[in-house]
């Protein structure tokens, strides 16, 4: 293997020349022909590939830095890939990328047709569960270290989750189903104090309390000082002993001890930046019986300052100056649609105080931080735990609160059951705001929000809208909180808006389950909803251009819908065309092709839907992805010219 030789500028200011080690690591093997002096300085490469990649590209940023040393030493330690890492959520694993046969195309993270954003069992073997959505990993290590004990493999299995993530109940559904099993499995708790904005809840004041209870600290170092004293030939004894003295003293000063209670036995908490003690404790533990609970403290966004500062803003980030932290990308000058939100949000509640917000964890991205800082009484972030949140909104509202619960899309699955028993069957009036809804980019098949109009098409009562802009977005959600319908919900993409919206007050109101018509034509209409009814417009007017005359609609009333312009327009066009940025089966075409048929109409228009086919869409830029799925001017009108086309086939001559 070629040696080369790092020589560049640190941006910390230090000037180093040395041999790269990281350039004779393909793959954990590599690494584990290391001397473990040698791992400092490693992980020194590691960080700074991470910060030189994302620096350039973009991507998650923080807490990748915040586990270069656990990262290194999982590797190094455990016999990676026999035995198994599963990294919940796996936003932080970009070093395990680099260490396990992907540097060279880490600078292709998230674009299309390059590695992907989180984990994928498809793209190594190294990855041993997919991921993207938090809280998963304990339950799927636990499958893992039962399906191997059937088999009668002995390799090791560790989960490594953050405290973010241990707030979400799947976690303690997992820890209270493999705890007291007596299985070899290990799980890791990566404790930053942090979610992508700081930690929330009980369990993270539980840990925190943990860490820094003064008696507890006092007698820890008061046990290693007497280790340390003890003559190396009574050490072993000296060592079971002082340990022993460690966990009862443990039991009496800590509160709680919650994880020796779920059946694991509680190792740290230990400083998860000290690449000996933890290559030391992993070693340990590697070899310990039952279900261990090892808790490491991190920082989140360690070896990078401004992110060392600035955790929550760093968690991700676009191309940025190494020195000053600088973005680097240009905006298109238009906001985006949660930035709109956020500013409607804020007008709502100053006009209504029974108004209030609750997030999942996703403060800015959903921008219910601004409503925070407006209205912190009113402003609830329940953590990454959607189920609950959505329960807790339907308990709101059973006292005339008007709680809108915004969370994206893709998350908002997770509520589903509480979605239908806990709001609609009891006609609760809570709003569902759903950010990332259709093509959510670069972060992939877990981020892209393609069901939610299918599951919410799918409850009976719920009001199911979706905005052509920024504006009727602020004007359904005002209506949505105005009605006593029951549930609503409404959905909007990861864009920008198409055009300036004004203050809420300045915007004219909607009336309820009404349509819009936006162009007439005779050979065809095109029933369009939200982002897809300006795309929609666009291909009417190429159309145009070929003789083809469209009738646009824009159906921003999904259910209930605009009975009378509905039966107008369908009994007066021969092609129907339904377009949505969103799953086509069971989707809004699938709906009105129903609503058609149960017309009897004679004869029937040839009906088509176009929406996001029945497949997971990969990582990449939104529009690129929506122009490969036909979701774009060019896609719409083509769909159009085949369905007049197959028409006229179809017709007598
Ligand atoms: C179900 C779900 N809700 C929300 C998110 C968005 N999300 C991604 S990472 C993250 C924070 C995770 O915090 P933690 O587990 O402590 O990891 P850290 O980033 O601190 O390393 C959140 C909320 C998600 N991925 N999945």
């Amino acid at each position: 293997m070629p040696v080369s030789f790092v020589g560049r500028a640190n941006y910390q200011g230090k000037e180093r020349i040395r041999v790269s080690l990281l350039d004779q690591i393909k793959y954990p093997a590599d690494l584990r022909r290391l001397k473990q002096e040698h791992l400092r300085q490693v992980v020194q490469e590691v960080r700074d590939r991470h910060i030189d990649v994302v620096s350039e590209k973009g991507g998650h940023f923080g807490a990748s830095l915040g586990v270069a040393e656990l990262t290194v030493a999982l590797h190094y330690v455990f016999d990676t890939p026999r035995d198994q890492l599963i990294w919940d959520t796996g936003h932080q694993a970009y070093i395990h990328k680099i260490l396990t046969g992907r540097n060279e195309r880490l600078p292709s993270i998230r674009t299309r047709h390059g590695l992907a954003p989180f984990l994928r069992r498809d793209e190594s073997e190294y990855d041993v569960f997919g991921a993207g959505h938090a809280a998963t990993s304990i339950s799927a290590a636990w499958g893992i270290a039962v399906g191997r004990d059937l088999i009668g493999e002995d390799f090791q299995v560790v989960a490594i989750i953050g405290d973010g993530a241990m707030g979400c109940g799947l976690a303690y559904e997992a820890l209270n189903n493999a705890g007291h099993a007596g299985r070899d499995f290990i799980v890791l708790l990566n404790d930053n104090d942090m979610s992508i904005a700081p930690a929330v809840g009980a369990m993270n004041k539980y840990l925190t309390s943990m860490i820094t209870t003064p008696a507890y600290n006092k007698v820890r170092s008061l046990v290693k000082e007497v280790l340390q004293r003890t003559p190396t030939g009574v050490g072993d004894v000296m060592e079971e002993l002082a340990g022993r003295m460690e966990e009862s003293l443990k039991h009496l000063l800590t509160p709680g001890l919650i994880f020796e209670e779920l059946g694991f036995r509680y190792v740290g908490p230990i400083d998860g930046h000290d690449i000996d003690a933890l290559v030391d404790v992993f070693r340990r533990v590697r070899d310990m019986k039952g279900p261990v609970f090892l808790h490491t403290l991190t920082q989140k966004g360690k070896g990078f300052t401004h992110a060392e500062n600035d955790p929550w803003t760093w968690h991700a980030s676009g191309p940025f100056d190494k020195v000053t932290g600088k973005g680097l990308a240009k905006s298109s000058g238009l906001p985006r649609y949660q930035n709109v939100f956020g500013k409607g949000l804020i007008e709502l509640a100053d006009a209504d105080p029974k108004v209030v917000a609750i997030t999942a964890a996703m403060p800015d991205g959903t921008s219910t931080d601004m409503f925070q800082k407006a209205h912190p009484d009113r402003y609830f972030d329940v953590g990454i735990a959607e189920g609950h949140g959505v329960t807790f909104a339907a308990g709101l509202a059973t006292q005339g609160i008007r709680p809108i619960v915004a969370i994206y899309s893709t998350f908002l699955q997770r509520a589903f059951d509480n979605i239908v028993h806990d709001v609609a069957l009891q006609g609760l009036p809570v709003v569902f705001g759903m950010d990332r809804a259709g093509i959510a980019g670069e972060d992939g098949p877990t981020h892209h929000g393609t069901l939610d109009i299918a599951y919410m098409l799918s409850v009976p009562g719920m009001t199911v809208t979706a905005p052509k802009d920024g504006r009727e977005m602020l004007a359904l959600l005002r209506l949505a909180t105005q009605s006593d319908s029951g549930p609503w919900s409404v959905r909007w993409p990861r864009a920008p808006v198409p055009a300036e919206v004004p203050h809420l007050r300045d915007i004219e109101p909607i009336e309820a389950h009404t349509w819009e018509l936006l162009r007439n034509g005779g050979d065809c209409v095109i029933l369009a909803t939200g982002t897809m009814v300006l795309t929609s417009v666009a291909a009417a007017e190429l159309l145009e251009a070929d003789g083809i005359r469209c009738t646009v609609v824009n159906c921003r009333f999904l259910k209930p819908y605009d009975r009378d312009v509905f039966e107008e327009m369908v009994r007066s066009h021969p092609l129907v065309l339904t377009v949505e940025e969103g799953q086509v089966t069971n989707g809004f075409g699938a709906f009105m092709a129903r609503e058609i048929d149960a017309l009897d109409l004679d004869p029937p228009p040839r009906v088509v839907a176009v929406g996001i086919p029945d497949q997971f869409i990969e990582h990449g830029a939104r529009e690129g992805l929506l122009r490969e799925i036909g979701l774009d001017v060019a896609g719409i009108a083509a769909r159009v010219r085949a369905g007049i086309g197959r028409r006229a086939e179809l017709e007598p001559a």
